[in-house]
């Protein structure tokens, strides 16, 4: 079939090139002149593990190509940004334009699928919308009849950094606003998935999407607030968790300075607002990630205020490990508010930036690479778990003061806590 791919960007393009890659006809559909041009030229504008030369490839294959202008296809597949507004409350106006733009190119046999995170009844609201905009068409589950075409929803749950991989090796629930919708949505995504496919409704396959992030997000949530507890008890929480996860059946996950991206802090949102009263311990477990890190900015500064004439390596800028994906990070956050308070003394260690971010400019910080660091540096704030900095053998940094959020040094001698007691911190 051919396929149209609505939005190119961290989950719309790698999809649309795994598609090409199946030997489908691919168009990108995006909003960005800029981002169409890069693709057309074989090139793409974000980051991903092997995702250029897969691009390149199946652009030069002619494949994949993109555009602004949508043209008829036989399947659709969304992939559009739900942010949420300042209230949290879910913004589905990306999806909605999607649908208006796909609308009047809809034919008979066509497949339309969602894979945005969506709060629950989203992809029936998409049909509604279809509907009403093409009457001449007959959609899924409005009448009895045999619909002309097909509407499901199908979320992605790649993990950045892992995408092509995961995209096609993850299994796949894939919701049909009727079952006649799942099945033929389901033999689209045989085409290009490993992993299992397993049919459900639109509704609940939205809802699976919110519980998967949100389980993160609470479990992390019980990991953070393990940290924060053992600071006060004097206890090292990684012992803690380390022991306790010799348990059979208690997996606790890592604590760190507070939980980034673009998924995991924003989807359990999606399911609050959906039922704000049935929902104390998903609100708390967003409360408890937001506010550790604003703990560790509060450790951090205490350590760089106690020791004046020390200078300061904050290590990691990145969301999470190994990636460069600075978006929404809360290493980013803590760093930048260091720099402000401190400027010149901090040092910013971060191998996938290129540069500082913009909010570095003027503050005095500059970056340096890790060995620098090593060398020059009396404090080291340990912000991300990249493995660059995980591989730093003791004898470099025994005689450091370390604030190791991330609990990459288990061997590290206890300085920091010792300091803080000190300083009545704890
Ligand atoms: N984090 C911790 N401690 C942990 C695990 C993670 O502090 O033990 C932090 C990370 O450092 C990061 C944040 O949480 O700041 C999120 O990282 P992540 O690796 O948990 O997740 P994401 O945002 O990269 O991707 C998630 C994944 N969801 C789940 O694992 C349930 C991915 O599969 C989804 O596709 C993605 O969200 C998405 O797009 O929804």
């Amino acid at each position: 079939p051919s396929v149209c791919v609505v939005g190119l960007g961290y989950i719309g393009l790698p999809t649309a090139a795994v598609i090409a890659r199946a030997g489908c006809k691919v168009l990108g559909l995006d909003v960005s002149q800029k981002v169409v041009d890069t693709i057309n030229r074989g090139e793409i504008h974000i980051e991903e593990v092997d995702l250029d030369g897969l691009v390149h490839g199946v652009v030069s294959r002619g494949l994949l190509s993109a555009s602004t202008e949508v043209t008829p296809a036989d399947v659709f597949v969304i992939a559009v940004p739900t942010p949420f507004d300042k209230n949290h409350a879910p913004d589905i106006s990306y999806v909605l334009a999607a649908g208006r733009t796909i609308a009047p190119v809809l034919k008979q046999g066509d497949v339309v699928i969602l894979e945005s995170t969506s709060p629950v009844g989203t992809t029936e609201q998409l049909r509604d919308m279809i509907a009403e905009m093409r009457p001449d068409l007959k959609v899924p589950g409005v009448t009895g009849e045999i619909p002309d075409i097909s509407i499901a929803y199908c979320p992605e749950r790649v993990l950045p950094g892992r995408i092509l991989e995961e995209l096609t090796n993850n299994d796949r629930s894939i919701g049909g606003v009727t079952p006649r919708c799942a099945r033929k949505a389901l033999a689209f995504y045989k085409r290009f998935v490993r992993g299992e496919c397993v049919t459900t409704d639109a509704r609940s396959a939205e809802m699976t999407k919110l519980v998967e992030n949100a389980y993160r997000d609470v479990n992390i949530a019980f990991a953070n607030e393990l940290s924060i507890v053992s600071d006060k008890m004097g206890l090292d929480v990684w012992e803690v968790i380390r022991l306790a996860n010799r348990h059979p059946r208690v997996n606790i996950l890592s604590p760190g300075p507070g939980v980034g991206g673009h998924c995991i802090a924003v989807d359990p949102w999606f399911i609050v607002h959906g039922a704000p009263e049935e929902t104390p311990l998903i609100r708390t477990a967003r409360g408890v990630n937001d506010h550790k890190m604003h703990h560790v900015i509060a450790k951090a500064e205490a350590l760089v205020e106690a020791h004046p004439e020390a200078k300061v390596a904050c290590l990691g800028l990145a969301f999470k490990a190994n990636i460069d994906d600075f978006r929404e990070s809360p290493a980013r956050f803590v760093t930048s508010r260091l720099a402000r308070k401190f400027g010149s003394r901090i040092h910013v260690v971060e191998p996938y930036a290129a540069e500082l971010p913009i909010e570095f400019t003027d503050t005095g910080a500059v970056q340096i690479d890790i060995d620098d660091a090593l060398e020059t540096c009396e404090i080291l704030i340990v912000l991300v778990d990249h493995d660059v900095f995980r591989v730093v053998p003791l004898a470099e940094r025994a005689d450091k003061l370390v604030y190791d959020t991330r609990g990459i040094w288990p061997d590290q001698p206890r300085v920091v806590r010792e300091e803080e007691a000190r300083l009545k911190l704890v």
